[in-house]
């Protein structure tokens, strides 16, 4: 018996445009922790305290470690068969979108080359007066760093209260608004604006599946629940996938 529906299936085999939304569940089984899973890392700190703007002028130092910490936990982990199901969809349908919260860099890592960034990327920094790039950092460096121009230098990531890139999150918004299939991986649908795509995607005629080891604000809005993990359920999906297009 297979943990798909029918309606999902046919409707895949049919489908010319499917997005993914992936929080931060798609990296947990990398070994990435997650933000509001028990031991996850806003269990120590309140994203107030540290994923923001004001924290950080505050006390540069402590949230430059924080994210020095994060980087070298990045540095450990490889992708997951989570990651690379995502990556291998792109050779699958004729246009698969890829729109991640996640800041850990893993669907590049995988090959996942049509990758939108809502909330920034943990490997780039810039400088808070010019903007300057700063990609070459040493992660161990434990204290924050300056520019030449005197302005600190910041993780270049979407901190609460921030504006999200405005161009990935109009193409975001646009591919919810086209697609055939939407799904939502791995995300507690919690933060705004991103959580809104799952609904903009329903209300556009999308069919709607979430992927979660657990029910989110969203699970009862959604056309179909895949209750498990991201890794092994996007692993049996591409596997069923491949075999249905090679008969067809
Ligand atoms: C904005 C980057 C406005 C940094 C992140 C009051 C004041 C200020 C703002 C607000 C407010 N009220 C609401 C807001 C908006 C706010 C918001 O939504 N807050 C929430 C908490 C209520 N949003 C913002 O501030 C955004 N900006 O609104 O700006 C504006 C307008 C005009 C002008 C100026 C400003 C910015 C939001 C982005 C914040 N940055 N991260 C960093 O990472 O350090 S958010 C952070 O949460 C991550 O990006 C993360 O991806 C994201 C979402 O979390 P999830 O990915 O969903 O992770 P979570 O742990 O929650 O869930 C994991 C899920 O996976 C769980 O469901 C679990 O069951 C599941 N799971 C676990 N293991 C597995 C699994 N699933 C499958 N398989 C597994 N193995
Ligand atoms: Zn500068």
């Amino acid at each position: 018996m297979s943990r798909f529906s029918n309606e999902l299936i046919d409707r895949l085999l049919k489908a010319r445009i499917i997005t993914s939304l992936t929080g931060a569940g798609v990296s947990a089984e990398s070994g990435v922790p997650t933000f509001r899973d028990p031991g996850g890392i806003w269990e120590k700190f309140r994203p107030e305290q540290l994923a923001n703007f004001e924290a950080f002028m505050s006390d540069p130092d402590f949230v430059w470690s924080w994210y020095q910490h994060r980087r070298q936990i990045m540095r450990e982990v490889k992708p997951n068969p989570g990651h690379r199901a995502l990556a291998e969809m792109e050779g699958i349908f004729d246009e698969f979108n890829l729109i991640t919260q996640n800041i850990d860099n893993l669907h590049k890592r995988a090959g996942s080359k049509n990758v939108t960034e809502l909330h920034g990327n943990i490997e780039r920094n810039y400088c808070i007066k010019c903007r300057k790039e700063y990609n070459e950092v040493d992660i161990h460096e434990k204290s924050v760093l300056k520019c030449e121009c005197g302005g600190l230098i910041r993780p270049d990531v979407v901190w609460f209260g921030e504006m999200l890139p405005l161009e990935a999150l109009r193409f975001a918004e646009n591919c919810a608004m086209r697609s055939n299939v939407f799904f939502t991986i791995g995300t507690s649908a919690e933060v705004y604006p991103a959580a809104m795509l799952p609904m903009i995607a329903r209300q556009s005629g999308a069919y709607v599946v979430e992927i979660n080891t657990r029910p989110t604000s969203i699970s009862y809005d959604v056309n179909e629940v895949l209750q498990g993990k991201s890794g092994e359920i996007l692993d049996e999906l591409v596997d069923v996938l491949k075999q249905k297009k090679a008969i067809i």
